[in-house]
């Protein structure tokens, strides 16, 4: 069977994964990811079109959001849920086929008879082995006919409203949601088979996005904020507790907050993982007691670590890896997350609610761990509320040269070789500056004691990759404290990608004009030369080489003080 994915960091050969993926994504659920996505873009020209009428559809935009999202990396490897997933979104497809239709006949007392393109009049086959040949036809190689910088530019968006999608699909859980973002997915999609829009349009466009995603990033924040307060710094217990257990990984937080209440006065411990981190510095997760600490570190190293825990698992979102037999009866999954023959724990429609009974019963048959042990603490919170009440403090350690630079060393992190990159980085950064990280590739180096300057720790953990917009309102907010741009701050980025939530978050930075970001371990598979050429000419992206290189070009090439700043306060 055909299949062909290149939409993450460790896409085989860095060229693209065609038997089988890297992430043990299957050619027959590669394919099927294919045609849900194909019948996605079929359902966004109708929400697009009766979105012009004036007419919206909650189901439509809903299935087009979670849709995306299950095709993320790591998130959906079971061919039989996305069989159901598909089928689903033909059944919404030809729902919001009609309510445009009847719309436009409604409004212009006749027919519309445009042209609509191919992926509008899908329908399909009857058989899973009958959607498996269509999915064959329905991926990115059906777009070779295409010029190359088209196919990049698409793919790039495609991959930036998967991320996109993510943190949609969060804040909505969360009661919050917002139009421009709803309607941008559509907008997005249905771009990606309008054969009228060339490189200009789709580049426009992808900026377009950015700000959109700077938007949506922007609601998951008010959505976590407003639910679960605004994180403080902690530091988290990193050892174990003698007891029934439940590891908790993945990203979302209400799934995490509904376990802790069903266990509550159980006797059971909930661990967090990977991701899970920073939900102890949220007051409305950190006030259970029996959230006692955090197992393990980033996603790649779950089949080690799980493999000889006597806890149960709960997989809330990306990243799964395939389970070993060691551990597969007491892992489970849950919300779009999905692998074949595991327990899943679905959501009641009727109330949005989850119940967790199932994985509680494993967890006090499996008896937990026999003793305590010691672990480092791991302090994260830094999110923007907490390091912006320092705003004040944080100017003056510049103009005073406490603080020489700040670097953002943050991402995703994989298995890939060559990810040391990032712990060599942080390693030599300089005494006399800060590092901010998120999200998963900090657990290179965030057990590392990096001291203090001064009341500040060197190294401010903000949260999940979910909370990118926290590093970039530090950023913006502190371009407006010393009254710069945000490219003349002494700040750098050293990012590091892997699956789609990188993509968009760096498309935001990009529609912001943030410039000289070091982009690694390697450069995505997706981005072709001519883009790359606008990418290195417009934003100056550059791929990381050593650390050692990279950061002294960092120290050597860059003012330690923004010039208005040098202006302001030494030159009068
Ligand atoms: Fe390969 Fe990544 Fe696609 Fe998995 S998601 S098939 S590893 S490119
Ligand atoms: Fe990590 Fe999957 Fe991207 Fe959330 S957990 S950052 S890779």
């Amino acid at each position: 069977m055909e299949m062909f994915c290149r939409q993450c960091e460790q896409t085989a050969k860095g060229e693209g994964c065609t038997i089988k993926g890297v992430c043990g994504k299957t050619a027959e659920a590669a394919v099927l990811q294919d045609l849900l996505i194909y019948n996605l873009k079929g359902i966004a020209v109708y929400t697009k079109l009766a979105r012009e009428l004036g007419i919206k559809s909650k189901e439509a935009d809903l299935v087009i959001i979670k849709g995306l999202f299950t095709t993320v990396t790591n998130v959906n490897f079971d061919s039989k849920r996305l069989e159901q997933i598909i089928r689903n979104s033909f059944r919404v497809k030809e729902k919001v086929k009609k309510l445009f239709l009847d719309a436009y006949r409604d409004k212009n007392g006749s027919d519309f008879s445009g042209n609509f393109p191919q992926p509008t009049e899908w329908a399909p086959a009857d058989s899973l082995e009958g959607l498996i040949e269509q999915g064959e036809k329905a991926g990115i190689k059906a777009g070779s006919h295409l010029e190359q910088d088209i196919r990049s530019l698409r793919e790039i968006l495609l991959y930036g409203l998967k991320g996109m999608a993510a943190y949609a699909d969060h804040a909505y859980i969360l009661g919050e949601e917002d139009e421009e973002v709803f309607s941008f997915f559509s907008i997005g999609l249905a771009s990606l088979i309008d054969e009228n829009l060339g490189s200009n349009d789709l580049i426009d466009l992808i900026m377009e996005f950015g700000q959109v995603n700077l938007r949506c990033l922007e609601i998951l924040d008010k959505a976590h904020t407003n639910h679960f307060g605004q994180p403080v710094p902690m530091r988290v217990f990193s050892g174990i507790k003698k007891g029934p257990a439940i590891i908790v990984s993945g990203h979302d937080l209400y799934d995490l907050e509904q376990l802790l209440e069903q266990t509550k006065g159980s006797g059971i411990n909930i661990y967090t993982h990977g991701e899970m981190l920073p939900s102890h510095s949220y007051p409305w997760l950190k006030k259970y007691d029996h959230l006692v600490g955090h197992f393990g570190t980033a996603w790649q190293n779950q089949q080690k670590e799980f493999d000889s825990v006597p806890a149960a698992i709960l997989m809330t979102t990306n990243c799964i890896q395939q389970p070993r037999p060691s551990y597969t009866d007491r892992i489970f999954t849950t919300g779009l997350v999905a692998w074949p023959g595991l327990q899943h724990i679905a959501v009641n429609k009727e109330d949005n609610r989850k119940d967790f009974s199932k994985i509680i019963a494993k967890a006090k048959e499996l008896e937990g761990f026999g003793e305590d042990t010691c672990g480092k603490e791991i302090l994260t919170g830094f999110a923007h509320q907490a390091v912006l009440s320092l705003a004040d403090k944080i100017v003056d350690a510049v103009k005073t040269k406490a603080v020489r630079r700040f670097f953002l060393i943050g991402g995703c992190d994989g298995s890939k070789p060559g990810r040391n990159y990032y712990t060599e980085f942080a390693k030599s950064v300089p005494e006399d500056c800060i590092i901010l990280t998120l999200a998963c590739g900090k657990f290179r180096f965030n057990n590392l004691d990096f001291g203090y300057i001064g009341d500040f720790p060197r190294l401010l953990d903000c949260g999940q990759c979910n909370d990118a917009y926290s590093a970039i309102k530090i950023a913006l907010s502190l371009a407006k404290a010393f009254n710069c741009g945000v490219n003349d701050l002494p700040l750098s980025l050293i990012l590091s990608w892997y699956e789609q939530k990188a993509v968009c978050i760096l498309l935001t930075l990009l529609s912001l004009g943030v410039k000289n970001i070091y982009l690694g371990p390697s450069l995505p598979a997706f981005i072709s030369k001519g883009v790359l050429g606008v990418l290195v000419e417009k934003f100056n992206i550059k791929p990381i080489s050593t650390a050692k290189k990279d950061l002294e070009a960092i120290l050597n090439h860059r003012g330690f003080i923004p010039r208005s700043l040098l202006r302001k306060s030494y030159l009068g």
